[in-house]
């Protein structure tokens, strides 16, 4: 039973009212709001526990580092990976895809090696291989999609060549809603022997993943978009390839012994966590997962396919709706324009409403640039919206179409 009042419950944020109307929070794709849970695991950590981690001998020290390496063993049964060796926590998707890029790129790829990506990429999946194409003068490759939203599958295959090295592709488009068919994606790569390195950034959040079963090299996500904290994420690679890569930044935590003349590296997962990690994000982190994992993924999944089913309906209607992102596979995100009303227009007219809702290009403007459009007024849904908050959506849009 998906009882969504009581849920609701959970999220003080969901009960406050901007500009005299109830909130109505549609902007889950940039960041989702923080249970009650969440938000005390950060407040109880900072009152009585905090103190640096692995390094200390006192009992402050030591609590603390229980706290965040249990956290790597939720994070690690959450995504079902072999070992909490393969959890590397970062700052979030960005810095994850950023780490792998300067390491896989530095060890594993020449001037004219080749990796691949798709138009709908999010500009992190994109920017990291540029900055290594100026520096290496590696080749970036797109996979093409057909105008419902949905990557060519014959296409990609042709996209392999003995210069392929990796293959960078989203699970969930930010923009589109479009669930990849990733792990089909990752058969036809390992089939050229390339990895594949998915960004779960959209997907984590929604659904259950398992980088076992799709068998996914490297697998990136953000904790603040799965209902926990900010500045806190997570890159997983499979062991055999995390041993073979370089550290990505250097410092404390990271190494084994140091000299002037020479540094030896931590084991995994330490050697890539330089620094003094999010210790407290990453107890939030685990609180977050606690709680989506307390409600099932499955019926938070099921939940989000009904209300975009529902909303998806109900916004067709509208006249001069135009939807982008119509997938069979879709996840909870929708992309719209309405008319000739400019996004921005839409999009702060609904803020006055009290609707939150997300204008632009939604950092992927490669994709903006194959839907022929600047930007889109994106509405994204999360475990505790509701059907009234799309009627309120619905009825808003219609508002503001008529002032136009
Ligand atoms: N998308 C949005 O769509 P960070 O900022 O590192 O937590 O996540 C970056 C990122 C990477 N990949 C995908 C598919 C994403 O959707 C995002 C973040 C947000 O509103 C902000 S642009």
């Amino acid at each position: 039973m998906y009882d969504i009042s009581k849920i609701r419950e959970d999220f003080p944020i969901l009960s406050r009212e901007v500009y005299g109307k109830p909130l109505v929070y549609l902007d889950n794709g940039a960041t989702t709001q923080k249970p009650r849970s969440v938000v005390e695991a950060i407040t109880n950590e900072y009152y009585s526990v905090n103190a640096n981690v692995h390094r200390g001998v006192h009992f402050l020290s030591q609590q603390a580092t229980e706290l965040h390496e249990a956290s790597r063993e939720t994070v690690r049964r959450f995504i079902n990976a072999r070992s909490t060796n393969e959890i590397i926590f970062t700052r979030g998707t960005t810095e994850s895809i950023n780490l792998l890029a300067s390491s896989f790129a530095e060890s594993q790829m020449q001037a004219g090696d080749e990796v691949i990506v798709s138009t709908m990429e999010h500009h992190s999946d994109i920017v990291p291989w540029q900055l290594q194409a100026a520096k290496r003068g590696i080749v970036i490759k797109v996979i093409p999609m057909n105008d419902k939203g949905e990557l060519l599958q014959d296409a990609y295959k042709q996209l392999f060549s003995e210069k392929t090295k990796l293959v960078c592709v989203m699970h969930v488009s930010n923009v589109l809603g479009t669930v990849n068919p990733v792990k089909e994606m990752i058969a036809e790569a390992h089939a050229h022997g390339v990895p594949v390195l998915v960004d779960g950034a959209q997907s984590v959040p929604h659904m259950k993943v398992d980088v076992q079963d799709l068998d996914a090299d490297f697998f990136a996500f953000s904790g603040h978009k799965v209902y926990g904290p900010t500045g806190v994420g997570v890159l997983y690679g499979k062991e055999e390839w995390l041993d073979k890569l370089p550290p990505y930044q250097g410092g404390g935590e990271m190494i084994q012994s140091v000299s002037f003349e020479k540094t030896t590296f931590n084991e995994l997962p330490f050697k890539f966590e330089a620094g003094t990690p999010d210790y407290i994000g990453t107890t939030a982190l685990a609180k977050a997962l606690d709680y989506v994992t307390a409600i099932g993924m499955d019926q938070i999944a099921a939940h989000e396919h009904e209300l975009t089913q529902y909303a998806m309906q109900r916004l067709k209607q509208i006249e001069g709706m135009r939807i982008f992102g119509e997938a069979e596979h879709k996840s909870s995100v929708i992309s719209f324009l309405v008319g000739n009303i400019h996004h921005l227009d839409m999009g702060t007219l609904l803020d006055r409403l009290g609707i939150a809702v997300r204008t632009g290009h939604h950092c992927a403007q490669p994709l903006m640039q194959r839907l022929g459009i600047e930007g889109t007024v994106r509405a994204s849904f999360g475990l505790y919206n509701t059907k009234e908050e799309i009627d309120i959506l619905a009825a808003g849009i219609e508002r503001v179409s008529r002032m136009f």
